[in-house]
């Protein structure tokens, strides 16, 4: 059992991934935990706020610490829970980071949004993750895109045990092309070595074409 605990001024945004067929049964045998905490519930302030303007002046809002550390320590656990922060400036998510995150037993997503956070809210956490060199409106998306990523690395929680294994990432290599009904498709065949029978020559090829795969497409991957 793993539990998320998720810091969202959207909490809503959350509804469709985790009613997704494999997260909502790994919710309901219990092998995952997800929380969501509305941090807005936690400000102080008249209207609710849970921004404000930055010092030394500037276009956009910052998000305060108040109710990010009111809200954080309202969870039970926290203190020893693994705490990170989804922002542009993270150590870049990968597979390893997954596998990593997955032996935890309890993990707090902060997500901001606006302008960006109150430079003190990074003391509160234990590591700072990226989901790639690009901007989001929000870190409810990379939040989303880890409790996932990292919920079905969890035994139990994908249908047939092996597949995570088999999984692009899992050697370092692409997946290998796959094929299915019909052989003929407007005259692109399946190659011969998959219907030949041959289950020696097909992992063969399996193994080759992955390897080509990842060197014409991500060099970077090859250790
Ligand atoms: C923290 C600080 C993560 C979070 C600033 C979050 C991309 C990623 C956010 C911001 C994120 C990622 C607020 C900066 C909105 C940009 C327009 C939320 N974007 N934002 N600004 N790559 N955005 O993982």
């Amino acid at each position: 059992m793993i539990k998320f605990d998720c810091l969202t001024l959207f909490p809503e945004m959350f509804d469709g991934v985790l009613n997704d067929s494999i997260l909502k049964r790994a919710i309901t045998n219990n092998l995952i935990e997800v929380n969501l905490h509305n941090f807005r519930d936690f400000s102080k302030a008249k209207h609710h706020n849970v921004d404000d303007t930055p010092y030394g002046g500037g276009a956009g809002m910052v998000l305060m610490c108040g109710p990010i550390y009111d809200c954080l320590h309202s969870i039970n656990g926290f203190e020893k829970a693994h705490k990170i922060l989804l922002t542009p400036q993270g150590v870049p998510y990968n597979q390893d980071i997954a596998k990593r995150l997955s032996k935890e037993e309890h993990i707090i997503l902060i997500c901001g949004h606006y302008e960006g956070f109150d430079e003190r809210i990074r003391t509160f956490v234990d590591e700072e993750i990226s989901i790639g060199d690009y901007i989001l409106t929000g870190g409810e998306i990379p939040a989303m895109a880890i409790i996932d990523s990292v919920s079905r690395l969890i035994p139990g929680v994908l249908h047939n045990e092996d597949s995570a294994h088999t999984d692009s990432f899992e050697n370092g290599l692409l997946e290998c092309p796959q094929y299915t009904k019909p052989y003929d498709f407007m005259g692109m065949l399946v190659p011969d070595v998959l219907v030949s029978g041959n289950h020696q020559e097909i992992d063969k090829w399996r193994e080759k074409e992955a390897l080509k795969r990842t060197k014409l497409r991500r060099k970077d991957l090859i250790k």
